[in-house]
């Protein structure tokens, strides 16, 4: 998959009054270079309607597009991938669902889990959560020592995330992770195209790109 440093996922219930598409443009203009769209808990049909939209934004930015959980609306929408959950369907399914050019993600808290993905054909994993987060309440930190872990052993793209703001961020990256993903951070701002763009500076010095 095309590289990527900043990973932006929707979250609608930290910016109540202002819309999806426009939270989520102003992540895109502040940088973010991949989008998922991550909503729990609406009708399949309302899911696609959004998913259809945000593919329209991101393809407007040239970024990537992800839809959390379900390949079949993933594909309806065009989108470039599908990001899965441990829970979810095994990596084969999806694969041969979604077919070998799209991206297929999945969420891991464990080394176990990451080998696994890694053996399994992920395209990438998340790493996390590594704070604690009101974003996925009831999932215990795993601290920056997870992150080292992955940085030291999986070679397959993988992304921080789990309450990474840009007073943490330095830590995370200290800790090996080069990309990094927010939801409450970005969109709970009233400016997420500063925070973004913050972040994305924060990556590129550790990177050492700036
Ligand atoms: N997945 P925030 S943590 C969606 O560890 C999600 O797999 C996680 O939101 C994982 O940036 C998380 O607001 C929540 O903490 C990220």
């Amino acid at each position: 998959m095309r590289e990527f440093s900043l990973y932006v996922i929707t979250g609608e219930q930290y910016h109540p009054g202002r819309s999806m598409l426009e939270v989520m443009e102003a992540a895109l203009a502040g940088g973010a270079d991949i989008v998922q769209l991550r909503e729990k808990n609406l009708p399949a049909s309302e899911l696609l309607e959004k998913a259809r939209a945000l593919r329209e934004l991101t393809r407007r930015y040239n970024v990537p597009f992800i839809v959390n959980d379900h390949p079949d609306i993933a594909l309806a929408a065009e989108a470039d991938g599908v990001h899965l959950g441990q829970e979810d369907m095994p990596i084969a399914e999806a694969r041969e669902r979604m077919g070998a050019d799209r991206i297929i993600g999945i969420s891991t808290h464990a080394i176990e889990e990451a080998r696994a993905a890694e053996r399994d054909g992920a395209d990438y994993i998340g790493v996390g959560p590594v704070f604690p987060t009101g974003t996925k309440p009831g999932r215990q930190a795993v601290t920056t020592s997870y992150v080292r872990q992955v940085a030291d052993e999986i070679r397959i793209p993988w992304v921080a995330i789990g309450g990474i703001t840009p007073d943490n961020a330095d830590q995370v990256l200290a800790a090996g992770a080069s990309r990094l993903c927010a939801v409450s951070a970005v969109v709970g701002s009233s400016d997420p195209a500063s925070v973004c763009r913050r972040l994305k500076e924060q990556i590129a010095a550790a990177r050492g790109e700036l």
